[in-house]
């Protein structure tokens, strides 16, 4: 019998000629999970597998994106040369000549409208080493104020409300084993059962353990089926719900009056607000019950430790920054942050949505977390770098802001690293008209994106599975990812091609990197002493261990589990509460007669962002070949939809098709469509540019829309 099975598992033609084993980190969500990809090469193809490895935080997992993640950096339709556009076609084309095209473009582009007339546009999935790199290159290479990157769309709301509330943005302010240490949980605007599916034993341990878990959520997503309790929310109403949540915490006197004296202030403010709410207004609101409030309130209250998580779901709302703090101000009214078993998680998003916004590619941001407008600060940065601090450009504007700046003609050019903006901004027919006014584009991809493909020159990164470099995951704690495979082609690595353009524009003597360990040792420089403070860390460390927390200020510091033991990370060292109105900036478009249903957008499991990677995976598309709307089968009847047809959906600025998924997990007011598409199935293409006043979000969670059958 065991011949016989031997025997057939390898026939002949299958027989393998090779193997290799390349060591690496999912390219996708911020779980980073260490993983084995192998490839045997046989006399007719080359097949891959991919095997977990163990790590403190995934613990030997893989979810279905991680394990079939090859299959992109495989892919036939990657680009492997420099690529330039002639006639509207692209031709292939050596480095030399892309280099001298970018030096010819930036140098007459700046010439004649200045330095800040050309923009950086970076990415998450970058590297720590890259990320940090890009931030340099802008201000020393390009001397542009112009620089941000996707995590605008991402964790701003949840950096900007964790900055104001502790004084430091770390997503998660402890361990995550701490998730089967607490008593109550709650999960807001969060679906980790598909976003990190890998994180979910932490929580299936808790409920073992028997902490109570509750999901905010619209939608009655996979996450809540480890719930206990589930608050099926209106859209956008997170800062009224965590209000009530509040009065009924005070007013029960379920808060720890010596932490709030000790550690905080604003709290006052907050008790004066909360007391002013009506628990029946913030009902109607939101759509919870004021029973429901109180049950929850009261366990959270109660438990004796107790932990919020927060994601896209409150976040990704014009007032998202806001309901974030609100659930912060939960937090410490009840005192449960600083200890073991207590805390709050910005559950963070994209491989390196941690590092990608420490270390300079935003807007306001110089390495370590400092700020571009603070003289101290500029001036660390400036001798890291070996430049005047006078020479440092001032702060630019938010991603979607640059879209605005180049309809308005003060950028005319843009260098696009890791991002897809057609697909991923909001109000996409806008963001397509701004990248076609550009007289000049250059995007650094491993594919032609839909962005990419209104690029003039696009130039040919690495892949995880080539590209070294350190990579910080949602618990801040900083890895490094090994790659060994060889560069496909001509590809070079993002670091590679930052230096050559460098040098091509005659600044090469600040970017004389030849390993990304030279680079990270820069950063640590670059952050030392700052916030996020890697000084400590080393590429030694790195690979004799399991990876690092920051702040690490030396060589011999063990990293920093858990944050707020002693202190929060403001001047008075105390956390600051601030009084949230239910509805804190009235620019939420509002549903209508005309436009009768809200819409919110997210993810699927299969799929990942904006899909250029996602979509080049047979065994993902495979799981959702086409875009969908989740609709109640209610609602769908009250608007004459069936089942698996093609649905028009419609905003005040534009209209998808996409097939409808009836569902009884979701609001009968609302509906649901994924994001990972572009064309005509853009959802972006209905959302909003209104963003949030303090942190620039777009408002991706609520549109009010209408939806009407499509004559197929
Ligand atoms: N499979 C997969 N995993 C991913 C990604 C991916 O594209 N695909 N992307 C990664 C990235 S970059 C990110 S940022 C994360 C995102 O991770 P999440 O934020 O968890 O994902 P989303 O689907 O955007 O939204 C989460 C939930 O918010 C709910 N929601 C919608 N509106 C509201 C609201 O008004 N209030 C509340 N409380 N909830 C609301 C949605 O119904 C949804 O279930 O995932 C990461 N992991
Ligand atoms: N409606 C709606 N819109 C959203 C969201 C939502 O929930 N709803 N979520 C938002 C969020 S949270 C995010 S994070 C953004 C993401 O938005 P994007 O950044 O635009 O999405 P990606 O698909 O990650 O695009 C990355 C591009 O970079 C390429 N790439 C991948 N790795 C690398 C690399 O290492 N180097 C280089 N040079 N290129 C690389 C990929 O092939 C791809 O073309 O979308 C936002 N947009
Ligand atoms: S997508 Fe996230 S959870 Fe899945 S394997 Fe990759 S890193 Fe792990
Ligand atoms: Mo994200």
């Amino acid at each position: 019998m065991a011949e016989r099975l031997v025997k057939y598992s390898r026939p002949k033609q299958e027989e393998i000629q090779s193997e290799r084993a390349f060591d690496s980190q999912c390219p996708y969500c911020s779980m980073q999970c260490k993983m084995r990809v192998i490839e045997q090469k046989g006399p007719d193809r080359t097949r891959y597998k991919t095997i977990a490895l163990q790590n403190p935080t995934s613990e030997g997992r893989l979810c279905v994106k991680g394990m079939n993640a090859y299959q992109h950096a495989v892919n036939k339709e990657r680009i492997t040369q420099p690529l330039f556009k002639v006639d509207g076609q692209f031709v292939p084309v050596s480095w030399d000549f892309a280099l001298s095209i970018i030096k010819e473009q930036f140098t007459s582009i700046q010439k004649e409208f200045g330095y800040h007339a050309v923009s950086v546009y970076g990415g998450g999935s970058l590297t720590n080493e890259e990320a940090y790199l890009l931030g340099k290159f802008a201000r020393v290479a390009l001397k542009t104020k112009y620089i941000d990157y996707n995590g605008r769309f991402c964790m701003s709301a949840a950096a900007s409300a964790a900055n104001q509330a502790f004084g430091i943005d770390r997503g998660l302010t402890g361990r995550l084993y701490e998730i089967e240490q607490t008593d109550c949980i709650l999960l807001v605007g969060t679906n980790i059962a598909e976003c990190q599916p890998t994180i979910m034993p932490y929580f299936e341990r808790a409920k073992e353990n028997g902490t109570t878990i509750i999901v905010i959520d619209p939608r009655e997503s996979e996450t809540v089926k480890i719930a206990d309790w589930h608050l099926q929310l209106k859209p956008g109403t997170d800062a009224a719900l965590a209000n009530g949540l509040l009065k009924i915490l005070i007013e029960r006197d379920l808060i720890d009056e010596t932490f709030l004296l000790e550690r905080t202030n604003g709290f006052e403010e907050v008790r004066k607000h909360v007391q002013s709410c009506s628990l029946d207004l913030i009902s109607e609101l939101t759509g919870v019950s004021v029973e429901e409030l109180e049950r929850v309130a009261i366990a959270f209250g109660e438990a004796k430790r107790g932990m919020i998580f927060t994601a896209r779901g409150v976040e990704q709302q014009t007032d998202g920054s806001m309901a974030v703090r609100n659930f912060l101000n939960m937090l410490l009214v009840t005192g449960k942050i600083g200890k073991e078993g207590c805390g709050y998680g910005a559950i963070t998003g994209q491989a390196n949505g941690q590092g990608g916004r420490e270390h300079g590619q935003k807007a306001d941001q110089l390495p370590g977390y400092r700020s571009i407008v603070n003289k101290a600060h500029r001036q660390h940065i400036a001798d890291v770098w070996g430049v005047e601090e006078k020479d440092l450009p001032g702060k630019g504007v938010s991603a979607y802001e640059m879209m605005e700046k180049v309809h308005v003609g003060d950028i005319k050019a843009m260098f696009i690293m890791g991002s897809n903006p057609i697909v991923s901004n909001p109000n996409a027919t806008y963001v397509k008209e701004a990248l076609e006014k550009l007289t000049f584009i250059v995007s650094v991809d491993m594919f032609i994106s839909e962005s990419g493909r209104y690029a003039d020159l696009l130039l040919p990164t690495t892949s995880y599975l080539e590209d070294e470099g350190t990579i910080t995951n949602l618990e801040g704690r900083v890895m490094l990812r090994p790659a060994s495979k060889e560069k496909p082609g001509e590809t070079k690595h993002d670091w590679e091609i930052l230096c050559e353009i460098a040098h091509m524009l005659g600044k090469g003597e600040y970017f004389t990197f030849s390993s990304p360990e030279e680079i990270f040792n820069e950063l640590r420089l670059a952050s030392r002493g700052g916030l996020a403070d890697y000084y400590g860390i080393t590429y030694e460390r790195l690979r004799n261990g399991t990876g690092l927390l920051w702040p690490c200020p030396s060589t011999d510091h063990p990293g920093t589990d858990r944050l707020f033991a002693e202190r929060f990370y403001h001047e008075d060292n105390k956390a600051h509460l601030i009084a949230v109105p239910n509805t804190p900036h009235q620019a939420k478009e509002l549903v209508t007669d005309e436009f009768p249903l809200y819409l919110t957008t997210g993810r699927v499991v299969s799929h990942y962002l904006t899909g250029v990677q996602t979509r080049k995976s047979t065994a993902l598309v495979a799981r959702d070949i086409e875009s969908h709307i989740q609709i109640h089968p209610d609602t769908a009847k009250r608007y004459g939809i069936e089942e698996g047809r093609l649905v028009k959906v419609r905003s005040k600025r534009g209209a998808v098709s996409v097939r409808s998924r009836f569902s009884k997990n979701i609001r009968e007011d609302t509906v649901f469509v994924p994001f990972h598409w572009g064309d005509t199935q853009n959802i972006n293409d209905l959302i909003s540019g209104q963003l949030d006043p303090t942190c620039r979000m777009p408002g991706f969670k609520v549109t009010p829309v209408q939806i009407s059958m499509l004559v197929e």
